[in-house]
């Protein structure tokens, strides 16, 4: 596809790993939706996936290793105008950051969050992240990976979140079409982006994804709670792709008056009186 101002950098990704896919389907996706560079922020951690915004001609942050939450919200509570997307790792999203990842579902930021899922902790050679299954053999771990993994689908989806699906990078098509609809919904959104590590991960390969998944027919209704838990606890022998459950929430903007009305918090004037006989108050 022509490039029209995203524009393509030398990664350090290995040739044939996922995360070229994803980003490519990235600027597509972006592209399609006419959105202009500078109106992007791309945000990432720490690891593989979290050098995408590096690698993407928006406005960019890499955090502290499982921080890519917080500065991706602060920024959208500062301009609401930013069109902010989370592009990282799964051991950076749920992981490291476990904890941000649940509490920024109850608060539902306005950001999109796309998890570059290998099942594995790529940049440091193969531990087991949280979404690794049991029994999961490396150099590393040569007993096997002996905890329970986690499922971020369910888990997202009993948090309350509003906008969850998960997506393949073998399919690059449905990938930028849910990568679609993720941006274009209002308040936090999360897709589960599965990705093969072709270097540390030896089990969970495009050919071992590429048996199982299959996509959501015409006839699933995302809006039915109780449905997509059940979806979501589908993995194994089939994995569903698609939009798993979508809901309209109110945002965390929505939610304070002087967020949602008027200019953008980093345009809005302070009155420094007011400020002053309110630490007057003190004296
Ligand atoms: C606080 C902290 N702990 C551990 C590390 C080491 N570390 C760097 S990347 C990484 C794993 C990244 O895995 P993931 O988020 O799945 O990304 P991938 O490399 O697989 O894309 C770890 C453990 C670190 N940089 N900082
Ligand atoms: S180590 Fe794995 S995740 Fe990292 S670039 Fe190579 S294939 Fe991709
Ligand atoms: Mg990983």
């Amino acid at each position: 596809m022509e490039d029209k101002g995203f524009c393509t950098y030398e990664t350090a990704w290995c040739p044939g790993c996922g995360d070229h896919s994803i980003l490519e389907a990235l600027k597509e996706a972006l592209e399609q939706l006419g959105k202009e560079p500078y109106k992007v922020l791309v945000v990432g951690g720490i690891g593989q996936a979290a050098k995408t915004p590096q690698y993407i001609n928006t406005n960019g942050f890499c955090g502290l290793h499982g921080r890519a939450i917080p500065p991706a919200a602060a920024a959208k509570i500062a301009n609401k105008e930013l069109t902010v997307i989370i592009d990282t790792g799964d051991g950076d999203s749920y992981g490291e950051g476990g904890n941000h990842f649940i509490h920024n579902i109850r608060r539902n930021a306005d950001i999109t969050h796309f998890v570059h899922d290998n099942q594995i902790y790529g940049l440091t050679k193969g531990q087991a992240s949280p979404t690794t299954d049991i029994g999961h053999v490396t150099d590393v771990q040569p007993a096997g990976a002996i905890n329970t993994p986690m499922n971020p689908i369910l888990t997202a989806i009993s948090m309350g979140a509003g906008f969850v699906a998960r997506a393949f990078s073998g399919d690059k098509e449905h990938l930028v079409s849910i990568m679609k609809e993720a941006i274009n919904y209002k308040g936090y959104s999360l897709v589960d982006i599965l990705q093969p590590c072709i270097s540390f991960n030896k089990v969970n390969t495009f050919q071992w994804y590429s048996k199982r998944v299959y996509k959501l027919d015409s006839g699933y209704d995302p809006a039915n709670r109780l449905k997509a838990v059940e979806k979501a606890m589908e993995w194994g022998n089939s994995i569903p792709l698609g939009i798993i459950y979508k809901e309209e929430k109110e945002t965390f903007h929505d939610k304070i008056g002087f967020l949602k009305n008027g200019a953008p918090l980093m345009e809005q004037k302070h009155d420094l009186s007011k400020i002053k006989s309110f630490m007057n108050d003190f004296i």
